[in-house]
């Protein structure tokens, strides 16, 4: 057994005879990327994808400075800096391969609870020139029916206030962009990497809005001066277990209170179009392409939609995982009827992209054993998922006459499951969701009124006015609450 070291820019030497760590000068670079939103998927990806910049090309200049907005990011806030901001990645492949290697693009971290004028110093020093975000789906502050900004938001009316006391993302962006400007330095780039259609246009949309209550000059000024290009992020992330602490103690002897788990596949597909340069990301297998939009839709309608469709199924019938799921041949099936007949047909063309060979490539990737990616982290926040992952698809297939039976089964399951809370073995089901609330009481009113779900019109708009779907979801929600039995079910629309 190798004696333990603590992951720090210190032990960095000794531990690169056991595991690869970063061989450029951390020391050296500078923060030219603020990320606000430091979870597993930003390491896995943005800050890997620098990372390698910088390994394999000498990149300087564009090391990553996290932000914490909440208080729920102390403790990543707290981890990170105690180790220098260097984590493992440890990349586990579908035949049991692991790969573990020391990531080290992240140089600093703040939390704007504890420090928002050091957040807006760096987000307005000279040398930023990008701030990216992985705020979640339900991080943009708009209602998902309408696509508005959310003004009734109690932050929201604190920050138009007091512009100088930011809490959301939209105060800390605008009284930064306000210190740039008046400093008379270039804006710096929005970079959404969040799984949202027209990610970039939602952050400039909503900005904008929030800013134009605020300040009309200098919302006209960012207007003028900061891009926002869209883009698709893509790599499967779970939840780091403790097994996973556990495996790097003791294989390597590495002490790290939050490493990151992923599978190997990676891509980014971004617009160029940055307000005060870019890192070479190219150089390192990012897609710069002019027009993001038809790669977001593929993404965001079958893998993310694919995925809580086994969620969703999945957690009703007591799968644990999505890998599990993919052992399950009703699920298989279910998952590539649902593409095949769902999404495909209101998808269209996407430019150099073989539609099967990419929906093959997800069904790999849902099944690889050892990323063991739990359901309940694809059913958390469904509230703010299924709206932007599934209902556009539901939507167009009632305006083009197609079929909706896949997806109004996981609608109907989406209300059980929010009812009921638990599996169909008694297990319970947690409902991590910001809605959990609402979702709850409108699930729980559908003894007596079987549409009570479908009503939510902040989730569902006027969906539960069409017949077609009103009628199908009533019959799929009387069946399920007969006798839970979701496979059944399943098998009865595969027919
Ligand atoms: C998942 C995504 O949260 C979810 O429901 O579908 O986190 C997914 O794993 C990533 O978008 C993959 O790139």
């Amino acid at each position: 057994m190798k004696n333990t070291l603590l992951l720090n820019q210190k032990n960095l030497a000794q531990l690169g005879n056991r595991i690869p760590v970063p061989t450029y000068n951390r020391d050296a670079q500078k923060v030219g990327m603020v990320h606000i939103g430091v979870g597993g998927f930003h390491r896995a990806h943005q800050a890997y994808y620098t990372h390698k910049l910088m390994e394999g090309f000498s990149a300087s200049g564009w090391s990553i400075c996290g932000v914490g907005l909440r208080e729920g990011d102390r403790k990543i806030h707290d981890v990170l800096n105690k180790q220098d901001g260097l984590y493992t990645l440890i990349v586990k492949h579908p035949d049991g391969k692991i790969e573990p290697q020391i990531i080290g693009s992240i140089i600093d971290f703040k939390l704007g609870v504890d420090e928002a004028e050091s957040v807006l110093e760096i987000m307005a020093s000279p040398d930023t020139k990008i701030v990216s975000l992985t705020i979640t789906e339900g991080g943009y502050n708009f209602n998902p029916t309408t696509g508005e900004f959310d003004f009734g938001n109690p932050d929201i009316q604190h920050e138009l206030k007091h512009p100088d006391s930011p809490k959301t993302v939209y105060g800390y962006l605008t009284a930064a962009l306000k210190k740039r400007r008046d400093a008379g330095l270039a804006a710096f780039t929005i970079m959404s990497c969040d799984n949202i259609q027209h990610n970039g246009d939602v952050a400039q949309k909503m900005l904008l809005t929030f800013a134009r209550k605020q300040d009309m000059t200098l919302a006209e000024w960012i207007e003028k001066e900061v891009c926002f290009p869209n883009s698709m992020v893509d790599r499967i992330t779970p939840v780091t277990s403790q097994s996973e602490i556990e495996y790097l103690e003791k294989t390597y002897g590495i002490k790290d209170e939050w490493p990151v788990t992923c599978e190997p596949f990676i891509q980014w597909v971004i617009e160029d179009k940055f307000s005060n340069g870019r890192p070479d990301f190219e150089k390192v297998g990012v897609q710069f392409v002019p027009d993001v939009k038809p790669y977001e839709e593929m993404k965001l309608r079958l893998l993310n939609a694919g995925h809580s469709v086994l969620g969703i199924l999945g957690a009703i019938h007591g799968h644990k995982t999505i890998n599990a799921c993919m052992e399950d041949e009703t699920f298989v099936t279910y998952l590539r009827a649902f593409m095949d007949k769902e999404v495909s047909p209101v998808l269209g063309e996407v430019k150099g992209i073989d539609l099967n060979k990419y929906k093959d490539s997800l069904q790999e990737r849902f099944a690889n054993p050892n990323i063991k990616d739990s359901v309940s982290r694809i059913c958390s926040e469904s509230s703010a998922k299924l709206p932007k992952f599934m209902i556009p698809t539901l939507q167009d297939n009632l305006m083009g006459k197609g079929s909706i039976k896949f997806a109004t089964l996981v609608i109907a399951a989406w209300c059980y499951y929010s009812d009921k809370g638990m599996d169909k073995n008694g297990q319970p089901l947690e409902i991590i969701d910001a809605m959990s609330v609402q979702l709850q009481q409108a699930a729980q009113q559908t003894q007596t009124d079987p549409l009570a779900f479908i009503r939510q019109e902040s989730l569902f708009g006027d969906l539960v006015q069409n017949k077609q779907f009103a009628e199908l979801y009533a019959e799929m929600i009387q069946k399920i609450y007969e006798n839970g039995n979701i496979k059944k079910l399943m098998q009865n629309v595969l027919v």
